[in-house]
Protein backbone atom coordinates (compact mmCIF):
# COMPACT_ATOMS: atom_id res chain seq x y z
CA UNK A 1 0.00 0.00 0.00
CA UNK A 2 1.69 3.35 -0.98
CA UNK A 3 -0.75 5.14 1.51
CA UNK A 4 1.71 4.70 4.35
CA UNK A 5 -0.55 6.85 6.82
CA UNK A 6 -3.36 4.34 6.28
CA UNK A 7 -1.44 1.37 5.92
CA UNK A 8 0.60 2.40 9.53
CA UNK A 9 -3.20 2.70 10.78
CA UNK A 10 -4.46 -1.03 9.47
CA UNK A 11 -1.43 -2.01 10.94
CA UNK A 12 -1.88 -0.70 14.27
CA UNK A 13 -5.58 -1.81 14.45
CA UNK A 14 -4.68 -5.36 13.47
CA UNK A 15 -2.24 -5.23 16.45
CA UNK A 16 -4.77 -3.92 18.65
CA UNK A 17 -7.06 -7.10 17.25
CA UNK A 18 -4.38 -9.68 17.90
CA UNK A 19 -3.64 -8.00 21.53
CA UNK A 20 -6.61 -7.96 23.16
CA UNK A 21 -9.57 -9.79 24.51
CA UNK A 22 -12.42 -9.28 22.36
CA UNK A 23 -15.65 -10.31 24.36
CA UNK A 24 -18.10 -7.34 22.23
CA UNK A 25 -20.88 -9.53 21.41
CA UNK A 26 -21.16 -8.09 18.31
CA UNK A 27 -17.97 -8.87 16.18
CA UNK A 28 -15.62 -11.79 15.16
CA UNK A 29 -12.92 -12.41 13.12
CA UNK A 30 -13.62 -13.03 9.18
CA UNK A 31 -10.89 -15.45 7.34
CA UNK A 32 -8.27 -14.60 4.92
CA UNK A 33 -10.81 -15.53 2.32
CA UNK A 34 -13.57 -13.18 3.30
CA UNK A 35 -11.10 -10.09 3.52
CA UNK A 36 -9.65 -11.44 -0.06
CA UNK A 37 -13.15 -10.58 -1.41
CA UNK A 38 -13.99 -7.95 0.34
CA UNK A 39 -11.01 -5.93 -0.90
CA UNK A 40 -11.21 -7.44 -4.44
CA UNK A 41 -12.06 -5.58 -7.35
CA UNK A 42 -15.69 -6.04 -7.44
CA UNK A 43 -15.80 -2.78 -5.80
CA UNK A 44 -15.00 -0.71 -8.72
CA UNK A 45 -18.77 -2.03 -10.44
CA UNK A 46 -22.18 -0.68 -10.40
CA UNK A 47 -24.89 -2.89 -10.28
CA UNK A 48 -28.16 -1.06 -9.51
CA UNK A 49 -30.87 -3.38 -9.81
CA UNK A 50 -31.49 -6.95 -8.99
CA UNK A 51 -29.87 -10.22 -11.50
CA UNK A 52 -31.03 -10.10 -15.19
CA UNK A 53 -32.66 -6.76 -14.05
CA UNK A 54 -30.03 -4.13 -13.86
CA UNK A 55 -29.76 -0.57 -14.53
CA UNK A 56 -25.93 -1.04 -16.08
CA UNK A 57 -24.71 -3.43 -18.41
CA UNK A 58 -21.40 -5.40 -18.11
CA UNK A 59 -23.09 -7.35 -15.45
CA UNK A 60 -22.25 -10.95 -16.29
CA UNK A 61 -20.15 -11.59 -13.53
CA UNK A 62 -21.62 -10.16 -10.58
CA UNK A 63 -25.07 -11.36 -11.43
CA UNK A 64 -23.68 -14.92 -10.83
CA UNK A 65 -22.08 -13.61 -7.46
CA UNK A 66 -25.10 -12.02 -6.12
CA UNK A 67 -26.87 -15.58 -7.13
CA UNK A 68 -24.58 -17.61 -5.49
CA UNK A 69 -24.80 -15.27 -1.90
CA UNK A 70 -28.59 -16.17 -1.97
CA UNK A 71 -28.68 -19.86 -2.87
CA UNK A 72 -25.96 -20.31 -0.35
CA UNK A 73 -27.86 -18.38 2.71
CA UNK A 74 -30.53 -19.97 1.85
CA UNK A 75 -28.87 -23.80 2.06
CA UNK A 76 -27.05 -22.44 5.12
CA UNK A 77 -30.59 -21.85 7.00
CA UNK A 78 -31.87 -25.07 5.63
CA UNK A 79 -34.71 -23.15 3.55
CA UNK A 80 -36.37 -24.35 0.20
CA UNK A 81 -35.99 -21.88 -2.53
CA UNK A 82 -39.69 -22.63 -3.27
CA UNK A 83 -41.05 -21.38 0.31
CA UNK A 84 -38.21 -18.48 0.94
CA UNK A 85 -36.61 -15.58 -0.72
CA UNK A 86 -33.68 -13.47 0.37
CA UNK A 87 -32.34 -10.64 -0.65
CA UNK A 88 -28.55 -9.97 -0.06
CA UNK A 89 -27.88 -6.46 -0.80
CA UNK A 90 -28.22 -4.59 2.34
CA UNK A 91 -25.38 -2.58 3.60
CA UNK A 92 -26.08 -3.74 7.47
CA UNK A 93 -28.67 -4.35 9.65
CA UNK A 94 -30.27 -0.91 10.30
CA UNK A 95 -31.49 -0.05 6.84
CA UNK A 96 -32.00 -3.68 6.30
CA UNK A 97 -34.88 -3.85 8.88
CA UNK A 98 -35.85 0.08 7.55
CA UNK A 99 -36.50 -1.17 4.44
CA UNK A 100 -38.49 -4.47 5.98
CA UNK A 101 -41.37 -1.48 7.67
CA UNK A 102 -40.81 0.80 4.22
CA UNK A 103 -42.18 -2.65 2.78
CA UNK A 104 -44.69 -3.27 4.75
CA UNK A 105 -46.24 -0.74 7.31
CA UNK A 106 -47.72 2.30 6.59
CA UNK A 107 -46.25 5.24 7.66
CA UNK A 108 -47.10 6.52 11.48
CA UNK A 109 -47.79 2.81 11.35
CA UNK A 110 -47.21 0.36 14.89
CA UNK A 111 -43.70 -1.20 15.29
CA UNK A 112 -44.02 -3.27 18.10
CA UNK A 113 -40.18 -3.96 19.21
CA UNK A 114 -38.06 -4.47 22.70
CA UNK A 115 -37.35 -1.83 23.98
CA UNK A 116 -33.69 -0.36 23.67
CA UNK A 117 -32.64 -0.64 27.43
CA UNK A 118 -34.31 -4.14 28.05
CA UNK A 119 -32.39 -5.45 25.09
CA UNK A 120 -33.93 -4.31 22.09
CA UNK A 121 -32.44 -2.11 18.70
CA UNK A 122 -32.44 1.12 18.38
CA UNK A 123 -34.31 -0.10 14.55
CA UNK A 124 -36.83 -1.89 16.76
CA UNK A 125 -38.93 1.66 16.61
CA UNK A 126 -36.61 4.16 19.18
CA UNK A 127 -37.89 7.74 19.42
CA UNK A 128 -34.10 9.08 18.02
CA UNK A 129 -33.82 6.60 15.32
CA UNK A 130 -35.82 7.02 11.78
CA UNK A 131 -37.88 4.06 12.37
CA UNK A 132 -38.94 5.88 15.88
CA UNK A 133 -39.76 9.05 13.71
CA UNK A 134 -41.58 7.43 10.56
CA UNK A 135 -43.66 4.58 12.67
CA UNK A 136 -45.09 4.64 15.87
CA UNK A 137 -43.07 2.12 18.37
CA UNK A 138 -45.05 -0.13 20.95
CA UNK A 139 -42.52 -1.17 23.27
CA UNK A 140 -42.30 -4.78 25.34
CA UNK A 141 -39.83 -5.65 27.83
CA UNK A 142 -38.49 -8.55 30.11
CA UNK A 143 -40.58 -9.49 33.31
CA UNK A 144 -39.35 -7.39 36.40
CA UNK A 145 -38.76 -10.74 38.47
CA UNK A 146 -37.43 -13.42 35.32
CA UNK A 147 -36.06 -10.76 33.27
CA UNK A 148 -37.45 -13.19 30.87
CA UNK A 149 -40.13 -12.44 28.18
CA UNK A 150 -43.43 -12.45 29.61
CA UNK A 151 -45.07 -14.15 26.98
CA UNK A 152 -48.77 -13.74 28.14
CA UNK A 153 -47.82 -9.68 29.28
CA UNK A 154 -46.19 -9.61 25.27
CA UNK A 155 -49.64 -11.06 23.84
CA UNK A 156 -51.89 -8.75 26.15
CA UNK A 157 -50.46 -6.04 24.84
CA UNK A 158 -50.46 -7.08 20.99
CA UNK A 159 -53.88 -7.69 21.50
CA UNK A 160 -54.76 -4.24 22.83
CA UNK A 161 -52.42 -2.24 20.31
CA UNK A 162 -52.83 -4.34 17.21
CA UNK A 163 -49.23 -3.58 15.58
CA UNK A 164 -48.79 -3.94 12.10
CA UNK A 165 -45.31 -5.71 12.71
CA UNK A 166 -44.25 -7.45 15.64
CA UNK A 167 -40.56 -7.71 15.95
CA UNK A 168 -38.58 -10.46 18.03
CA UNK A 169 -35.48 -9.10 17.97
CA UNK A 170 -32.52 -8.40 20.29
CA UNK A 171 -29.25 -7.10 20.93
CA UNK A 172 -28.90 -7.98 24.56
CA UNK A 173 -31.43 -10.42 25.65
CA UNK A 174 -29.39 -14.10 26.51
CA UNK A 175 -31.97 -16.90 26.59
CA UNK A 176 -33.56 -18.70 23.77
CA UNK A 177 -36.71 -17.20 22.45
CA UNK A 178 -40.05 -19.40 22.23
CA UNK A 179 -40.07 -18.88 18.68
CA UNK A 180 -43.90 -20.72 18.46
CA UNK A 181 -45.18 -18.44 21.03
CA UNK A 182 -44.58 -15.26 19.18
CA UNK A 183 -46.00 -16.73 15.74
CA UNK A 184 -49.00 -17.44 17.68
CA UNK A 185 -49.33 -13.59 19.27
CA UNK A 186 -48.66 -12.45 15.46
CA UNK A 187 -51.81 -14.41 14.36
CA UNK A 188 -53.42 -13.19 17.26
CA UNK A 189 -53.24 -9.53 16.35
CA UNK A 190 -52.87 -9.69 12.49
CA UNK A 191 -49.80 -8.42 12.59
CA UNK A 192 -46.56 -9.90 10.38
CA UNK A 193 -43.82 -11.39 12.66
CA UNK A 194 -40.11 -9.87 11.55
CA UNK A 195 -37.08 -11.70 13.54
CA UNK A 196 -34.40 -9.73 13.94
CA UNK A 197 -31.95 -12.52 13.99
CA UNK A 198 -28.37 -10.97 13.92
CA UNK A 199 -26.67 -11.79 16.94
CA UNK A 200 -27.98 -15.35 17.12
CA UNK A 201 -27.96 -16.57 13.33
CA UNK A 202 -24.20 -18.03 13.08
CA UNK A 203 -25.92 -19.94 16.60
CA UNK A 204 -29.04 -20.93 14.46
CA UNK A 205 -27.18 -21.71 11.43
CA UNK A 206 -24.47 -24.39 13.65
CA UNK A 207 -27.54 -25.57 15.02
CA UNK A 208 -26.76 -24.20 18.77
CA UNK A 209 -29.92 -22.51 18.92
CA UNK A 210 -33.84 -22.31 17.63
CA UNK A 211 -34.39 -21.48 14.05
CA UNK A 212 -37.26 -18.95 13.77
CA UNK A 213 -37.69 -20.07 10.02
CA UNK A 214 -40.45 -22.34 10.60
CA UNK A 215 -42.30 -19.37 12.69
CA UNK A 216 -41.54 -16.01 11.13
CA UNK A 217 -43.20 -13.97 8.01
CA UNK A 218 -39.86 -12.09 7.42
CA UNK A 219 -35.97 -13.01 9.30
CA UNK A 220 -33.30 -10.17 8.96
CA UNK A 221 -29.59 -10.75 10.09
CA UNK A 222 -26.53 -8.90 10.44
CA UNK A 223 -23.65 -11.12 8.56
CA UNK A 224 -21.08 -9.97 11.05
CA UNK A 225 -21.52 -11.40 14.05
CA UNK A 226 -21.78 -14.86 14.88
CA UNK A 227 -22.54 -15.59 11.34
CA UNK A 228 -18.23 -14.16 10.96
CA UNK A 229 -18.83 -13.07 7.90
CA UNK A 230 -18.41 -8.93 6.64
CA UNK A 231 -20.29 -6.06 7.86
CA UNK A 232 -23.48 -6.69 5.51
CA UNK A 233 -27.00 -8.04 6.00
CA UNK A 234 -29.76 -10.66 4.37
CA UNK A 235 -33.16 -10.03 4.41
CA UNK A 236 -35.46 -13.42 4.52
CA UNK A 237 -39.57 -13.66 3.15
CA UNK A 238 -42.11 -16.00 2.93
CA UNK A 239 -42.76 -16.55 -0.12
CA UNK A 240 -46.94 -16.92 -0.47
CA UNK A 241 -50.15 -15.15 -1.91
CA UNK A 242 -48.89 -11.79 -0.30
CA UNK A 243 -46.13 -10.79 -2.71
CA UNK A 244 -43.70 -10.17 0.04
CA UNK A 245 -40.26 -10.95 -1.46
CA UNK A 246 -41.53 -8.50 -3.99
CA UNK A 247 -42.03 -5.73 -1.45
CA UNK A 248 -39.09 -6.23 -0.02
CA UNK A 249 -36.81 -6.16 -2.58
CA UNK A 250 -38.87 -2.58 -3.88
CA UNK A 251 -37.76 -1.70 -0.98
CA UNK A 252 -33.74 -2.27 -0.75
CA UNK A 253 -33.69 -0.99 -4.19
CA UNK A 254 -34.86 1.74 -4.93
CA UNK A 255 -36.55 2.31 -2.10
CA UNK A 256 -33.38 2.47 0.10
CA UNK A 257 -29.95 2.00 -1.61
CA UNK A 258 -28.73 2.82 -5.28
CA UNK A 259 -26.14 0.42 -6.01
CA UNK A 260 -25.53 -2.64 -4.45
CA UNK A 261 -21.74 -3.27 -2.88
CA UNK A 262 -20.91 -6.44 -5.04
CA UNK A 263 -17.61 -7.03 -3.25
CA UNK A 264 -19.61 -7.24 0.35
CA UNK A 265 -21.69 -9.72 -1.64
CA UNK A 266 -18.87 -11.80 -2.82
CA UNK A 267 -17.31 -11.68 0.57
CA UNK A 268 -20.91 -12.70 2.44
CA UNK A 269 -21.36 -15.48 -0.40
CA UNK A 270 -17.77 -17.12 0.83
CA UNK A 271 -19.07 -16.66 4.51
CA UNK A 272 -21.72 -18.24 3.83
CA UNK A 273 -19.89 -21.35 2.56
CA UNK A 274 -18.09 -21.56 5.64
CA UNK A 275 -21.16 -21.41 8.11
CA UNK A 276 -22.12 -24.40 6.37
CA UNK A 277 -19.13 -26.25 6.57
CA UNK A 278 -19.40 -29.17 9.37
CA UNK A 279 -16.52 -27.08 11.28
CA UNK A 280 -18.98 -24.18 12.49
CA UNK A 281 -21.36 -26.71 14.03
CA UNK A 282 -18.60 -27.30 16.57
CA UNK A 283 -17.67 -23.43 16.42
CA UNK A 284 -21.57 -22.66 17.10
CA UNK A 285 -21.82 -25.47 20.17
CA UNK A 286 -18.60 -24.26 21.46
CA UNK A 287 -19.18 -20.67 21.50
CA UNK A 288 -23.02 -21.68 23.67
CA UNK A 289 -20.26 -23.68 26.04
CA UNK A 290 -17.84 -20.77 26.33
CA UNK A 291 -20.55 -17.96 27.28
CA UNK A 292 -22.16 -20.81 29.40
CA UNK A 293 -18.67 -21.09 31.34
CA UNK A 294 -18.54 -17.40 32.14
CA UNK A 295 -21.56 -16.46 33.06
CA UNK A 296 -20.89 -20.01 35.43
CA UNK A 297 -17.18 -18.51 36.84
CA UNK A 298 -18.92 -14.81 37.23
CA UNK A 299 -21.94 -15.83 39.17
CA UNK A 300 -19.18 -18.12 41.09
CA UNK A 301 -16.95 -14.98 41.87
CA UNK A 302 -20.07 -13.19 43.12
CA UNK A 303 -21.42 -11.04 39.75
CA UNK A 304 -25.49 -11.04 39.23
CA UNK A 305 -25.92 -12.22 35.70
CA UNK A 306 -28.84 -10.59 34.44
CA UNK A 307 -31.74 -13.52 33.87
CA UNK A 308 -29.17 -15.48 35.87
CA UNK A 309 -27.43 -17.01 32.71
CA UNK A 310 -27.67 -17.42 29.36
CA UNK A 311 -28.53 -20.07 26.40
CA UNK A 312 -26.60 -17.79 23.71
CA UNK A 313 -22.72 -16.00 23.06
CA UNK A 314 -23.88 -13.10 25.38
CA UNK A 315 -24.26 -12.13 29.16
CA UNK A 316 -25.16 -9.19 30.51
CA UNK A 317 -23.36 -8.78 33.92
CA UNK A 318 -24.97 -6.10 36.48
CA UNK A 319 -21.31 -4.56 38.08
CA UNK A 320 -23.53 -2.26 40.08
CA UNK A 321 -25.39 -4.34 41.68
CA UNK A 322 -27.54 -1.69 43.10
CA UNK A 323 -24.95 0.03 44.73
CA UNK A 324 -22.67 -2.26 46.13
CA UNK A 325 -20.54 -2.30 42.69
CA UNK A 326 -19.28 0.01 40.39
CA UNK A 327 -20.39 1.38 37.42
CA UNK A 328 -21.27 0.25 33.79
CA UNK A 329 -18.79 2.51 32.52
CA UNK A 330 -15.79 2.35 34.73
CA UNK A 331 -16.36 -1.14 34.53
CA UNK A 332 -15.70 -1.33 30.59
CA UNK A 333 -12.86 1.41 31.28
CA UNK A 334 -11.02 -0.28 33.64
CA UNK A 335 -11.34 -3.52 31.25
CA UNK A 336 -10.21 -1.84 28.44
CA UNK A 337 -6.85 -0.56 30.22
CA UNK A 338 -6.25 -4.25 31.09
CA UNK A 339 -6.66 -5.11 27.62
CA UNK A 340 -10.31 -6.76 27.49
CA UNK A 341 -12.79 -5.00 25.31
CA UNK A 342 -16.31 -5.48 26.18
CA UNK A 343 -19.44 -2.50 26.28
CA UNK A 344 -21.00 -0.75 28.67
CA UNK A 345 -24.75 -2.01 28.68
CA UNK A 346 -28.07 -1.09 30.13
CA UNK A 347 -29.72 -4.01 32.04
CA UNK A 348 -33.74 -4.10 32.39
CA UNK A 349 -35.15 -1.56 34.87
CA UNK A 350 -32.06 0.34 34.97
CA UNK A 351 -32.37 2.92 37.66
CA UNK A 352 -29.00 4.73 36.19
CA UNK A 353 -28.56 6.44 32.43
CA UNK A 354 -27.45 4.47 29.20
CA UNK A 355 -23.78 6.55 29.28
CA UNK A 356 -23.14 5.20 32.47
CA UNK A 357 -25.45 2.20 33.18
CA UNK A 358 -25.74 -0.32 35.89
CA UNK A 359 -23.93 -3.58 33.59
CA UNK A 360 -21.83 -5.01 30.89
CA UNK A 361 -22.42 -6.85 27.97
CA UNK A 362 -20.07 -9.74 27.05
CA UNK A 363 -19.85 -12.32 24.03
CA UNK A 364 -18.13 -15.32 23.50
CA UNK A 365 -18.03 -15.09 19.55
CA UNK A 366 -15.54 -13.52 18.64
CA UNK A 367 -12.52 -15.22 21.16
CA UNK A 368 -14.10 -18.64 20.40
CA UNK A 369 -13.06 -18.03 16.50
CA UNK A 370 -9.68 -17.64 18.15
CA UNK A 371 -9.78 -21.34 19.96
CA UNK A 372 -10.61 -20.58 23.36
CA UNK A 373 -12.58 -23.26 25.05
CA UNK A 374 -14.10 -23.51 28.35
CA UNK A 375 -11.05 -23.16 31.08
CA UNK A 376 -10.29 -20.19 29.07
CA UNK A 377 -13.01 -18.19 29.54
CA UNK A 378 -13.30 -19.55 33.25
CA UNK A 379 -9.96 -17.69 33.36
CA UNK A 380 -11.15 -14.79 31.55
CA UNK A 381 -13.83 -14.74 34.30
CA UNK A 382 -11.35 -14.48 36.86
CA UNK A 383 -9.36 -11.48 35.14
CA UNK A 384 -12.76 -9.91 35.34
CA UNK A 385 -13.76 -10.14 38.81
CA UNK A 386 -9.94 -8.92 39.89
CA UNK A 387 -9.63 -5.90 37.75
CA UNK A 388 -13.62 -4.62 38.70
CA UNK A 389 -12.78 -5.91 42.49
CA UNK A 390 -9.32 -3.61 42.80
N1 LIG B 1 -26.28 -4.56 16.78
C1 LIG B 1 -25.72 -3.70 17.80
C2 LIG B 1 -24.91 -4.51 18.75
O1 LIG B 1 -25.48 -5.44 19.24
O2 LIG B 1 -23.75 -4.22 19.08
C3 LIG B 1 -25.09 -2.51 17.25
O3 LIG B 1 -26.03 -1.81 16.45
Amino acid sequence: MHDTQIKKLIDAEKRRQKNVINLIASENYVSKDVLEALGSELTNKYAEGYSALRYYGGNEIVDQIENLAKTRALTVFSLKPEEWAVNVQPLSGSPANVAVYLALVPQGGKIMGMSLDHGGHLTHGHKVSITGKMWTQVPYGVSKETERIDYDALRELAVREKPAIIVAGFTAYPRVIDWAKFREIADACGAYLMVDLSHTAGLVAGGAYPSPFPYADIVTTTVHKTLRGPRSALIFSKKDTRGLPVKIDKAVFPGMQGGPHLNQIAAVAVALQEDAAPAFKKYAAQVVKNAAALSDELQKLGWRIVSGGTDSHLLLVDVWMAGKGIGGKEASDRLEKAGIIVNKNTIPNDARSPVDPSGIRLGSAAETTRGKKEKDFREIARKIDKILRT
